[in-house]
């Protein structure tokens, strides 16, 4: 039966089991490993979650006990996973994540025609936005292939007819594409963005520029994006206020970094779950600096991701 949730935020996106070693070491020495979840639209649907809002998760698995695994994991954290379907001519995509000492963790992807990197604009579910405020997508979907593209394409023109703010994180994963296949892919669906959450040194590259003024002036002017935030990792963050100024918003720490992975994807949370509840940008982005704290002291993308009144209780 069609199911009938609505959800304050609709996310797409590609996400794979993850693999990671229980010991520290490149991955042709260890031998022990562990399974969890990876993809950044299902780490900020998860972080929403956890701060209390309503979200679907719109994706394809495959029919393998990867995709069984990730629907009920995702399931299980809170994530309306209703309109995630099954593809059975492909499979569920597999990642592998090394972590050795004093060195950033290096991911080894297995996505080459994966279920999620199939899916195509014909796909998207109807009702997939009703009553929805945010859809919120990413550029690894733009870059994986042309059909996802399409969807994400597709979904984000949907989601504007229906007056729903249209959120993006270019995602820039240099690890799966060049920056200039990045440019074409990304920059055409800047213009039907309304929040842009862009690390500030992928958006500088992506726009060929360095200077965050200018970068805000031209996301506003060319591409009429009307809130912009820029993510600089232990630097803070800068937001663009009511009067198109450049506000800085410090990060926060709650403990020792261990693992940056799903920063990110947990600012991004963060920022929307400010918004949704009345927050101008950079009193959402205060709450978005407290989840990629909450990120980066823990291992795993969303593991230990804090809950609202948590979130309330260290601010
Ligand atoms: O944002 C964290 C992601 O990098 C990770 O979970 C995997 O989505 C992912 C990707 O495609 O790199």
């Amino acid at each position: 039966m069609e199911s009938t949730a609505v959800s304050e935020v609709v996310t797409i996106g590609e996400t794979m089991v993850l693999v990671v070693p229980v010991e520290d070491g490149t991955l042709d020495t260890v031998e022990h490993f562990t399974m969890t979840v990876a993809g950044a639209e299902s780490n900020l649907a998860i972080g929403l979650a956890r701060l209390g809002h309503t979200v679907t998760w719109f994706s394809h698995v495959g029919n393998d006990p990867f995709g069984r695994y990730l629907r009920r994991k995702i399931d299980a954290e809170g994530v309306d996973v209703s309109r995630l379907g099954t593809d059975p001519e492909a499979p569920t995509g597999v990642f592998f994540r090394e972590r050795v000492p004093g060195s950033p963790p290096v991911g080894y992807y297995y996505r080459k025609d994966s279920a999620a990197s199939r899916l195509q604009p014909a796909d998207l579910p109807d009702d997939l936005f009703m009553g929805a405020s945010i859809f919120h997508c990413t550029g690894i979907s733009l870059i994986l292939t042309e059909s996802l593209r399409a969807t994400i394409e597709k979904a984000a023109a949907l989601a504007r007819e229906r007056g729903v703010r249209v959120s993006f994180d270019p995602n820039l994963r240099l690890r799966l594409t060049t920056v200039e296949h990045a440019r074409a892919a990304l920059l055409p669906l800047l213009s039907k963005v309304h929040i842009l959450l862009a690390g500030l040194t992928e958006i500088g590259l992506l726009l060929q520029n360095d200077e965050p003024l200018a970068l805000l002036e031209r996301l506003r002017e060319e591409f009429g994006v009307e809130e912009v935030v820029f993510k600089d990792g232990a630097r803070g963050a800068l937001v663009a206020d009511a009067a198109g100024n450049l506000v800085s918003v410090p990060s926060v720490t709650v403990g020792p970094e261990v693992d940056p992975t799903g920063a990110g994807d947990a600012f991004n949370a963060g920022y929307l779950s400010g918004r949704l509840r009345g927050m101008d940008p950079p009193a959402a982005a205060r709450v978005g600096a407290v989840m990629g704290a909450h990120a980066v002291a823990h291992v795993g993308d969303f593991e230990n991701l804090p809950t609202w009144p948590q979130i309330c209780s260290g601010m």
